[in-house]
């Protein structure tokens, strides 16, 4: 019998409990153990009703993906949930936790549900570029109602259990342990109904509102809209027709690559959590208080961070007016938050109650993490670091927030480099879900470990990564917008090559981000190179030009494109192409008719082939790493699953054959193949 399905008796009921951790995953053997303790408790004429419940943290949930992409192995979970729906005796759900997916369609296959207060409900499979696929899009809108049913499956965001109960999806919450109410409700002569009894309640127009709406949210995405047809199948089809036309587009979603990309950009952020060589017995150092120097735009984003994770923290600035402001935007950008009635008035001054203004460094003296946010440059973050070294408690972790600079040489300002890590946050610190985390040469395994977990905390996606310039993020970056502007200088224009990267999926192309982050930021950290004699810093082009120009982008409302008062769409400019054709001029470049296949490939290989280099330098641990790494920080189209996964997909022998084509017409270093990806392709191995 069912090792990880249990079978007790309590009184005349059966209690079935999954017992699969870390969440109940509903793999085979779990399949199989459900339909034979159903089976046990139907045949035991001394079992007069059945409940069914998990152990643990979860319910279930939902299908074990680590399953799909294999070959399916039987009881289907459709036939599980027809099975218990289809049962003589009533079956009520004792939801202990979460209930996900297969989960939850489990628990709507019951005649009835309880849940308890903390548990949390939902159909998350538009997510990995799936539906459900066990009755969830036929079964929940006999509970809910299409229309309610298609705004909870389209988003797959889960509902608490107060919001699932006021929904119709369970029947009743309840206070305490969820089996004994279970069994109070049977005591009660409870015994519920069969969901497929239900019908539908739809509109006629409601389904092609449904699928406008989402051309409009996600235009690339194939699954929302296999959502709302098998939604539109539960309307008007019998139930076992509906289901099986639910089936049919599961299938059809499970063989597209989308699926592929997003459940590798669900496991990816997992795996990065482990970093190699820091295993379970390299204990973080306690953070209880954190600090903060450099009250400006990532400075203040960074305290919030913390305040947001109930960890105090002290915001340290040397002028008062520059605290004030710091202090200001904060509090501006929690009220905005309040605003979209997000937070309430008590809980923006808990939060400002945890982030203390400070214009003293002995402020920070029994801080246990400090992260300085100054200026980037190399004798500032010395003096910084100089100074914390001599304030700051022993074993205090010491981390600069620097995107540019050596790690190593800011390290060295201190007696204790082994203490010295980088937290590379993204603006807005306080919404941008990446923290790329830098072990320098002598960073300590613990304070490696410290700062992954501190990004657990603070709810952020944490990867360990190596030093060299612009860490992962920003190398691959640099390395493709240089293919972009080189792209630009040969024929192409910026729009033609930002609509190539939008229509591959990103939210805006390289050019208009440079707009966003401002033309300014890159070009005085290039001045700052040439100014340093940098051998790797580009000669000035037109995008220099235009800064000099002070066309710094969206804040000047002219960059590369311009900009009309209050809005941020850009309109190509006539300015722009001027300077592009005086640049080309000057450089004796006859510009030629770029294709959209070029665009996208010199991009994209670009960026698998620096990848690549960066897996053979050890910058990065995994392939899988740098993906999470564009997906959280970058804006990377999640259905693509990253960079690396993408170069995978579209096979390395051909990105590698583009590359040394690309090499061969236009001889530059950055079009040398990496080693690691000659091997590979030698090796007939992937990533
Ligand atoms: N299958 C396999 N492994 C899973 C899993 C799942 N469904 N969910 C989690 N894990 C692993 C995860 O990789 C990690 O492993 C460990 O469990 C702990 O997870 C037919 C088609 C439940 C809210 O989308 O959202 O049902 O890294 O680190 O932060 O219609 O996991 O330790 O080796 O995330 O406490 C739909 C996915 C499936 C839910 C817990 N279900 N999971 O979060 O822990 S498709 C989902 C989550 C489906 C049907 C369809 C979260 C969680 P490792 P964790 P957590």
């Amino acid at each position: 019998m069912s090792d990880v399905v249990h079978y007790a008796r309590r009184g005349r009921v059966a209690v079935i409990s999954i017992d699969s951790p870390p969440v109940n995953a509903l793999g085979q053997a779990v399949r199989q153990g459900l339909l034979d303790r159903l089976a046990q408790a139907e045949a035991d004429a001394g079992v007069g009703a059945i409940v069914l419940t998990g152990t643990g943290k979860a319910f279930s949930a939902g299908a074990d993906i680590r399953e799909f992409g294999k070959p399916a192995q039987p009881p289907s979970l459709p036939d599980v949930i027809n099975a218990f729906e289809t049962s003589a005796k009533p079956v009520i759900a004792a939801i202990n936790g979460v209930a996900l997916g297969g989960g939850l369609e489990l628990a709507l296959g019951c005649h009835y549900r309880v849940a308890g207060a903390f548990a949390s409900l939902g159909l998350p499979e538009v997510k990995l570029g799936l539906i459900p696929g066990a009755g969830g899009t036929v079964r929940l809108p006999r509970l809910v109602g299409a229309k309610a049913a298609i705004d909870i499956i389209t988003a797959g965001e889960p509902l608490k259990a107060p919001a699932a109960e006021s929904a119709g999806i369970i029947d009743r919450i309840a206070e305490g342990d969820v089996v004994a109410a279970a069994l109070q409700l049977l005591e009660e002569g409870v015994t519920g109904r069969r969901t497929r009894d239900l019908a539908v309640e739809a509109t006629p127009e409601l389904f092609a509102e449904a699928r406008a709406a989402i051309v409009k949210r996600s235009r690339s995405l194939v699954s929302p809209q296999a959502c709302v047809d098998a939604i539109e199948g539960a309307a008007r089809l019998p139930f076992m027709e509906a289901l099986a036309k639910e089936r049919g587009l599961f299938l059809s979603c499970l063989a597209s690559p989308q699926r592929a990309g997003l459940i590798h950009a669900f496991f990816a952020p997992r795996e990065a959590a482990k970093v190699p060589g820091i295993g379970p017995e390299v204990k973080p150092r306690p953070v209880a208080k954190a600090g903060v120097i450099g009250a400006g735009t990532m400075g203040g984003g960074i305290a919030m961070c913390f305040a947001n994770a109930d960890i105090p923290v002290t915001l340290l600035e040397m002028k008062a007016e520059a605290l004030e402001k710091g202090l200001a935007t904060i509090r501006a950008n929690y009220e905005a938050t309040r605003a979209k009635g997000r937070m309430t008035a008590e809980e923006v001054e808990a939060r400002m109650a945890l982030i203390r203004p400070s214009l003293d460094y002995a402020d920070l003296a029994d801080a246990d993490l400090v992260i300085e946010a100054v200026f980037e440059s190399m004798a500032v973050k010395h003096e910084v670091f100089g100074t914390l070294d001599r304030v700051c408690k022993p074993g205090a972790v010491l981390a600069t927030n620097t995107s540019t600079l050596d790690i190593d040489q800011i390290a060295a300002a201190t007696r204790r480099p082994q203490d010295v890590v980088g937290m590379h946050f993204f603006s807005p610190a306080n919404v941008m879900k990446l923290l790329e985390n830098v072990r320098g040469k002598a960073t300590a395994p613990d304070v490696q470990a410290t700062v992954m977990e501190v990004a657990r905390r603070i709810g952020k996606v944490g990867v360990m990564v190596g030093v060299c310039y612009g860490f992962v993020g920003n190398r691959i970056l640099h390395a493709r917008n240089r293919e972009a502007i080189a792209l630009v200088n040969e024929g192409a224009s910026p729009q033609q090559v930002d609509k190539v990267l939008t229509d591959f999926g990103f939210a805006m192309g390289p050019f208009a981000t440079s707009d966003l982050a401002g033309l300014d930021v890159g070009w005085r950290i290039r001045e700052e190179r040439r100014k340093n004699k940098d051998p790797d810093v580009d000669a000035p082009n037109w995008l220099d030009a235009l800064a000099e120009k002070g066309r710094f982008g969206q804040k000047t409302r002219a960059g590369i494109y311009r900009y009309e008062a209050g809005s941020r769409a850009p309109i190509p400019d006539a300015e722009t192409d001027a300077l592009i054709a005086a640049y080309r001029a000057a450089q004796g470049i006859t510009p030629r008719p770029v294709d959209e296949e070029e665009i996208l490939t010199r991009c994209m290989f670009m960026m698998v082939n620096e990848g690549a280099r960066i897996l053979d330098e050890g910058i990065a641990a995994r392939a899988s790493d740098i993906d999470v790494v564009w997906l959280n920080g970058y804006g990377f189209p999640a259905f693509r699953g990253g960079p690396m996964f993408w170069g995978e997909q579209y096979g390395l022998d051909k990105v590698l054959a583009g590359i040394d084509a690309f090499h061969a017409r236009l001889g530059t270093r950055a079009w040398r193949a990496a080693p690691l990806l000659r091997r590979l392709v030698a090796e007939g191995r992937g990533f």
